[in-house]
């Protein structure tokens, strides 16, 4: 059997081989979300970049470009980080340039995996198909909030650990863990996520509508795969 692993800030994946294994970033609250909400509506690929300044590069040459920091889109760019900016017309068929707090710098640190996929609630189900096919030994990267841990994003790595238990070996104690923590807020997910210091930014800034829509369940069945620099779906 493979196993499954939990590295709960980007700050610990160092102390992991990464290589012939297949990583599973996460960033619920939103930027993995938004990329899941993004190739739902259609786009055709995502470049995670670094820096905003890098990302304006993309958008003069012709590319969207979506820039968040701290929870706000950054001055010059019209997206941020909203999963409801993704839902528009212009999505459809787009080359989408996209810096983020956390989850963007997580995807570039997986680049060395042998796969880097992108994980929500929202293609749980497809993700764990995707995982069991693919047959190797699995991290799940949580993003957390400037190399912190979050609670977020431990749920959702236990949520799918919980759903692989069968297939695959929890490896380790941070897997344990976020198992035990999804199963303990599962019955009431929502509110459980509203004790997170992300949900209180969110408050602050008036946007806890993102929440309810991270947190829906499989509403898609697409997998976002990082080829070459550039995310795509399949
Ligand atoms: O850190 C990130 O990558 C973002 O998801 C943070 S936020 O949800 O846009 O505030």
């Amino acid at each position: 059997m493979q196993k499954i692993q939990t590295v709960l800030s980007p700050l610990l994946l160092q102390l992991t081989s990464l290589e012939e294994k297949v990583v599973v970033v996460i960033d619920v609250l939103r930027a993995t979300s938004s990329i899941c909400v993004a190739f739902a509506h259609g786009a055709s690929k995502i470049i995670p970049v670094a820096t905003p300044e890098e990302c304006m590069q993309y958008k003069i040459q012709g590319f969207i470009a979506a820039a968040e920091r701290d929870g706000k889109p950054v001055d010059g760019f019209s997206i941020g980080n909203s999963p409801f900016s993704y839902m528009t017309e212009e999505i459809n068929g787009a080359s989408i340039a996209m810096t983020t707090t956390n989850g963007t710098q997580a995807i570039q640190l997986s680049k060395a995996a042998h796969r880097v996929i992108i994980g929500s609630f929202l293609n749980k189900k497809a993700i764990c198909d995707y995982l069991i096919q693919e047959n190797r030994d699995v991290i799940l990267l949580c993003s957390g909030w400037k190399n912190n841990f979050n609670l977020e994003d431990t749920l959702f790595a236990g949520a799918l650990a919980d759903a692989l238990a069968s297939e695959f070996i929890i490896a380790d104690d941070a897997s344990i863990a976020a198992i035990d923590l999804y199963r303990l807020a599962e019955p009431n997910l929502n509110e459980y996520i509203l004790k997170s210091s992300h949900a209180h930014r969110f408050k602050v800034l008036g946007i806890e509508k993102d929440i309810r829509f991270c947190l829906q369940q499989n509403i898609y069945n697409k997998v976002p795969v990082l080829k070459d620099g550039f995310l795509i779906s399949v």
